[in-house]
């Protein structure tokens, strides 16, 4: 790690000389004003001191980077690929599962297997299957045991089973039913959604709620860092977590490093004005307050917001961290809420992101992005739920 000051006189003079010297990736540890010694000093205007570190192993991350650019553009085309390669496989699928069900007409007798799906039991004749010496060894008891000893909902876990077995037909071999759970698991996950900028030339307003603690404000300064450098669009903030001073003093920093205009509001009827203020914005990332779950007086001002803001996307921000129960709470909570994202933060500090796919399922909302780090603005990512799929199976 390497750290140094560097002094502009204003914030953009300043961090260009941080790029400069080291670079994209360099993380930003501090800011302030500072004046110059001397007569000089009282005379001019103060200068903005920059404090910069970096990683020293920056050549490995240039290289995943580029290594990732190169994945994204050729990313359209493996899609198309795999999804021409998935509809060939489903269709030998069926055909092997319509030859296998012929032979098996004469066989007896299925093993014991938990979460036997009604539907297919009638449809489908009794097999024997290749794993039927030990109902442990069976494939798709194996699946179940894995999601259950990784914390997923029983409800989950049944009916992904049943989907898996429909798919699977009377494929036996291990690695054909993992790949077959893979893919149902991935559907179970969905397609993220990120931002839908709006094409009228109006603002898009985004609405960031969730528990307090769980990255809310790293996550919006993460997302303007990447509207406003990669995408060179105009961005404002509104906080609307008058709480805690700090609160509004850690989204302003964000603010000044970015350039970007920040307005507090202290009651929810402010945020028209706020908004209307901003109107020659691209995008306006509104900051909220994560409400304490018993205080009900909290959570109805929290609501007056939502619905006075009539924000274009509203994001519920949750942790990885959070538990079954932990989570099923906070859903409860905020199940005011009817159109909203999911957006997962921490992902670097649990070992299976199980909540991501138990929260998934209780809600029906779409997955959006995942917070990797406590790094701005280097960690946040649209879901990868090819990822997530492997590591919860
Ligand atoms: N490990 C880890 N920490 C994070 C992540 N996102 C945020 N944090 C940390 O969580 C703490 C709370 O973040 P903050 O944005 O203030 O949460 P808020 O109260 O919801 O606004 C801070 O210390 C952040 O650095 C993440 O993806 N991974
Ligand atoms: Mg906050």
């Amino acid at each position: 790690m390497r750290i140094r000051r560097y002094t502009g006189k204003d914030i953009h003079e300043a961090m260009l000389k941080v790029k400069m010297d080291l670079g994209s990736e360099a993380i930003i540890l501090n800011t302030r004003k500072i004046r110059r010694k001397g007569v000089k000093g009282l005379l001019s205007k103060p200068l903005t001191e920059i404090l910069a570190a970096v990683d020293d192993d920056i050549g490995l991350k240039k290289r995943i980077e580029a290594e990732k650019t190169k994945n994204s553009s050729d990313e359209k085309a493996r899609i198309d690929l795999l999804e021409t390669r998935l509809s060939q496989m489903e269709t030998i699928l069926k055909n092997i599962y319509n030859d296998t069900k012929k032979k098996d007409e004469q066989k007896v007798s299925e093993p014991l297997v938990k979460f036997e799906n009604p539907k297919v039991e009638n449809t489908r004749p009794p097999t024997i299957s290749k794993y039927n010496v030990n109902p442990v060894d069976n494939p798709f008891s194996l699946i179940a045991k894995r999601l259950a000893d990784k914390e997923i909902e029983p409800e989950i876990i049944d009916v992904l089973v049943q989907n898996i077995k429909q798919f699977a037909g009377n494929f036996e071999s291990h690695d054909e039913v993992m790949a077959i759970a893979e893919k149902v698991v991935r559907d179970m996950l969905g397609r993220p959604q990120t931002i839908n900028l709006r094409n009228d030339g109006k603002p898009t307003v985004v609405l960031f709620l969730g528990p307090t603690g769980v990255g809310k404000t790293t996550t919006l300064a993460k997302i303007a860092a990447e509207y406003s450098l990669n995408h060179q669009k105009k961005i404002a903030f509104i906080s609307a977590d008058t709480y805690r001073i700090a609160a509004v003093e850690q989204l302003k920093t964000y603010a000044e490093i970015l350039n970007i205009p920040v307005s507090v509001i202290y009651t929810p009827q402010e945020i028209k004005e706020a908004i209307a203020g901003y109107q020659d914005m691209d995008l306006i990332l509104v900051d909220t307050a994560g409400r304490s779950h018993n205080d009900e007086l909290q959570f109805s001002e929290l609501k007056a917001l939502v619905n006075t803001a009539e924000a274009d996307e509203i994001y519920l921000v949750l942790s990885c961290c959070a538990g079954r129960s932990a989570c099923r709470d906070i859903l409860k909570h905020y199940s005011f809420l009817k159109d909203f994202k999911l957006l997962f933060t921490k992902f670097d500090e649990v070992h299976v992101p199980s909540t991501i796919l138990n929260v998934r399922y209780a809600t029906g909302k779409p997955l959006s992005y995942i917070t990797v780090g406590q790094s701005v603005p280097d960690d946040i990512e649209v879901v990868n739920v090819e990822n997530i799929a492997k590591s919860i199976l």
